[in-house]
């Protein structure tokens, strides 16, 4: 192995850092005490290292010139919503949807666990920001870790190193995330959010969401408190820009739950049809949101990279993400090919006749496993993206004109709607159902209420969210307007009636169109559509009835769907806010 260059001594003279760093290491116990400066040469040094210790695979450097591949514990291989835990003083603090433990049973549990638990390990300590440099809305963390493969991901998806403790300053506010893979036991598997602590205690998995405490943790399940405290939201969207051909911009923002399409949307490259159009990607995953001193809601994407899903992303379905990857790429649980290439189901070209599959073990074609997991990932950095927006680093962000919410259901939902209102709009939110991905460990393809698409992220009791999202209405003089939108309704035949992919961009100029007020639309019971003619599908090789089944609105669906959320609001209990069971009685009473 390399040489120990750089170290065990803090690279911050802040007490209370170095304090909780003392602290954690005398729990965990740890050999060396490493800290993080985000340098290029660290990188080198630590990627080296993680490949002798054969954590990373390295990739044939012609095809895929500095990238890695990454092959998790095969119990490790998704989110654990059953693992993860809202540790406020209170049940209700954390509501229905939330698993909760008190803070001192977590704390006690965990302490217990974390306690030796990094003997003849390395400690990394990893300054990051999440939000851009220098930024009012940034927030500082820290992440003690175990894992290198961690310190190597959390290096491209948040703003990390030395920068990080000079932000911070001398200041105490900064978020305390401590983590050990440990032995990868799903037994001994705990993720806890302490939102009055600021803190993250997270064990047992090494795996993204559960494991990079930027990401999920500190910046939706703490975002999404300190977001209702201070005055803002923290969300699961991403963000983006749309450029007409004479150069004016519109950005939006949009909820899909995990799995759903968030990644290829926000590198959405327009049809011909579309000449002089261009897509251009501020976020893929979370977005925060706050009232600007001009009246309307700006957002930043708190993150620096990508952490995307392989399966399906092809040059056909998504070639900004292809090139993306094209370099200083690492992928977890992908396919390897035998000339040192990576493969997953759904990319370009033959399939190969014979991989390594994700677990290592040979694969041949025809074999009726997958070669690559369904949730396998590739994690890279912003700067690669050949849409990025030139305001990814602006301090304040970007205004948002529309918000759109949008699931993956079979059925009932159509193409496209409008709100009536706000209050509306965020009844949309809060009802949105989605068939269940892999993206989390569970049974897939299960319609759940995944409201907001922050089911597995928000980090209180979710009536009170809700209110959270009418209350913003008052501090947003000029209110994005929100939208639902659904990629993946089937016809009898199974297949999916809207082509998807590069063709939304039809639906997206409808829903700017609409967000300025320069398109019509016709009311329905349900909310505004849009009536023929409005979205523009010359060009688009589809049977008109196909468009048709996709954008139909059946009233005998939409009492049972209606009936369905008057359930789901019976979970959520007493705080569900009354303006949305008016809405949801009002819609009902209109279908009658
Ligand atoms: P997370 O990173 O888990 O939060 O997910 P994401 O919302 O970014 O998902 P992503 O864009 O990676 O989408 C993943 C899945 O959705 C893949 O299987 C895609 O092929 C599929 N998908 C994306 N866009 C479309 C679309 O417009 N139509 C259809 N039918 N499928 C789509
Ligand atoms: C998601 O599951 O929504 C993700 C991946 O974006 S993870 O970081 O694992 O949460
Ligand atoms: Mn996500």
């Amino acid at each position: 192995m390399a040489a120990q260059q750089s170290s065990g001594a803090p690279l911050t003279d802040n007490p209370e850092v170095k304090g909780w760093v003392a602290e954690m290491a005398a729990l965990g116990k740890p050999d060396r005490i490493y800290w993080c400066d985000g340098s290029e040469e660290e990188k080198r040094r630590l990627t080296e290292q993680a490949v002798a210790a054969g954590v990373l695979i390295p990739l044939n450097p012609q095809k895929h010139p500095g990238s890695y591949l990454h092959r998790s514990h095969p119990n490790d291989v998704a989110r654990v919503e059953h693992l993860t835990f809202i540790c406020t003083p209170s049940r209700e603090e954390a509501g229905p949807t939330n698993n909760w433990m008190s803070p001192e049973d977590a704390y006690g549990k965990l302490r217990k666990l974390f306690d030796g638990s990094m003997r003849g390990r390395t400690m990394y300590v990893i300054p990051y920001v999440m939000g851009p440099l220098g930024s009012a809305h940034s927030k500082v963390g820290l992440q003690l870790t175990d894992s290198v493969y961690v310190v190597l991901n959390m290096r491209v998806m948040t703003r990390m190193g030395k920068a990080a403790l000079d932000m911070l300053g001398g200041s105490n506010d900064f978020n305390r995330g401590l983590h050990c893979t440990g032995d990868v036991n799903p037994e001994r598997r705990y993720i806890c959010h302490f939102p009055q602590d600021n803190a993250i205690w997270s064990f047992g998995s090494g795996y993204g969401g559960n494991a990079l405490l930027g990401k999920k943790c500190l910046s939706l399940r703490i975002g999404s408190y300190l977001g209702r405290k201070e005055g803002w939201m923290a969300e699961h969207m991403l963000i983006l820009g749309v450029e007409d051909p004479a150069g004016r911009m519109a950005y939006v923002a949009a909820a899909f739950p995990s799995a759903c399409g968030k990644t290829n949307f926000a590198m959405l490259i327009p049809p011909k049809r579309f000449a002089g159009w261009r897509v251009w990607t501020i976020g893929d995953d979370i977005a925060w949101m706050r009232p600007g001193k001009d009246g309307r809601l700006w957002a930043i994407n708190p993150e620096n990279g990508y952490f995307g899903v392989a399966p399906g992303t092809s040059f056909s379905s998504n070639p900004n993400a292809m090139k993306t990857i094209s370099r200083d790429a690492l992928f977890t649980n992908v396919a390897l090919t035998k000339d040192g290439s990576v493969w997953w189901e759904g990319l370009d070209g033959e399939v190969p006749e014979e991989l390594t599959d994700w677990q290592g073990r040979p694969w041949k074609k025809g074999s009726p496993e997958k070669a690559a997991h369904p949730n396998s990932r590739f994690t890279a950095p912003m700067q690669n993206n050949p849409a990025l927006s030139k305001y990814v680093d602006d301090p304040e962000g970007v205004p948002i004109s529309a918000i759109i919410f949008g699931g993956r259901r079979s059925t009932t939902v159509p193409l496209v709607m409008q709100s009536f209102n706000w209050s509306h709009g965020v009844f949309m939110g809060a009802t949105l159902g989605s068939e269940t991905t892999a993206a989390a460990a569970g049974k897939v393809g299960v319609v759940r209420r995944d409201p907001m698409a922050m089911l597995p992220f928000c980090g209180y009791h979710m009536g009170e969210y809700w209110q959270h999202w009418l209350d913003m209405q008052r501090d947003v003089q000029y209110p994005p307007k929100i939208f639902q939108v659904n990629w993946f309704r089937k016809g009898k035949d199974g297949k999916f009636l809207w082509p998807g992919y590069g063709e939304n961009m039809r639906v997206l100029k409808w829903i700017i169109d609409r967000a300025y007020g320069t398109v019509g639309a016709q009311e329905t019971l349900l909310g505004w559509v849009p009536r023929e003619g409005h979205i523009d599908l010359s060009g688009l090789d589809i049977a008109p009835e196909r468009v048709d089944e996709a954008t139909a609105i059946d009233e005998g669906e939409w009492k049972a769907e209606l009936e369905s959320v008057g359930s789901f609001f019976k979970e959520i209990g007493p705080k569900v806010p009354m303006t949305l069971e008016l809405e949801r009685q009002l819609l009902l009473s209109n279908l009658r």
